[in-house]
């Protein structure tokens, strides 16, 4: 039976793939693994039949049978380890392939996080500027450290892996703000894993519910 993900309803950031349902849509396509998304309202997701699937109250969910997971991140180890593509067989390598899982969202997006939030909820504060050039300066600091790990390597570790398209997704949230240029190999990277294949279908997909809904509007 195919898996069910949740997705939002109404895309915030309009279809440019932001949200966390984009990396298990890319990990779902990477694998060759059909799935469903329930679309869920602002005002759903609060409610207690999506917080039996989500505690916070949040997206993604995976279901899957019984079995009901929520964390972008272990839904994406589920899907790698269900699966082959994504995670090395040898055992030494799958280990370090988790580690990057981990390093990409408990030492990498949080400083990107940290950012994105100040410029959405405190533009308007008078040390707003100041405050965002300390938090550029704790990006820059992450990236420096992960372009020069990379180095002219492809990707983080031998073959793309579930690592990389955390890492990527991750990277993806500084577009527009300018800092990933300023690391290049860092910008190839990224490009690299949005020219896959599996990430322009899961792409595709989630815009569609962006332009599917502004077809119908009005
Ligand atoms: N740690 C969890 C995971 O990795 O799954 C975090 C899940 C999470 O933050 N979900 C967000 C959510 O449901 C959507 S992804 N928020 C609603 C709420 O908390 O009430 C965060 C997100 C949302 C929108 C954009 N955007 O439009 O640019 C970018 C990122």
């Amino acid at each position: 039976m195919a898996p069910t993900i949740t997705a939002f309803e109404e895309s915030p950031d309009e279809g440019q793939g932001q949200a966390r349902d984009m990396r298990v849509r890319w990990a779902l396509e990477e694998v060759g693994q059909r799935y469903d998304v329930r679309l869920v309202s602002f005002k759903t997701m609060k409610e207690a039949a999506h917080r039996k699937l989500h505690p916070f109250g949040q997206i993604p969910t995976y279901e899957e049978g019984d079995l009901a997971l929520f964390e972008s991140g272990s839904i994406i180890l589920h899907i790698a380890e269900g699966h082959a593509g994504l995670l090395p067989k040898e055992a030494s390598a799958r280990a370090r392939a988790i580690t990057w899982m981990f390093a990409a969202l408990n030492t990498v997006e949080p400083p990107i996080v940290n950012r994105e939030m100040a410029e959405i909820l405190e533009r308007k504060k008078p040390w707003y500027k100041e405050h965002l050039a300390y938090l550029d300066e704790r990006v820059h600091e992450r990236l420096g450290d992960l372009s020069k790990r990379l180095g002219d390597a492809e990707w983080l570790d031998c073959a793309f892996g579930a690592g990389d398209l955390l890492m990527v997704t991750v990277l993806r949230r500084l577009n527009g703000s300018g800092i990933l240029e300023k690391h290049p190999n860092l910008s190839a990277y990224v490009a690299r894993g949005k020219a896959r294949p599996a990430f322009k279908q899961a792409f595709a997909d989630q815009l569609a519910v962006f332009t599917g809904k502004q077809a119908g509007a009005g």
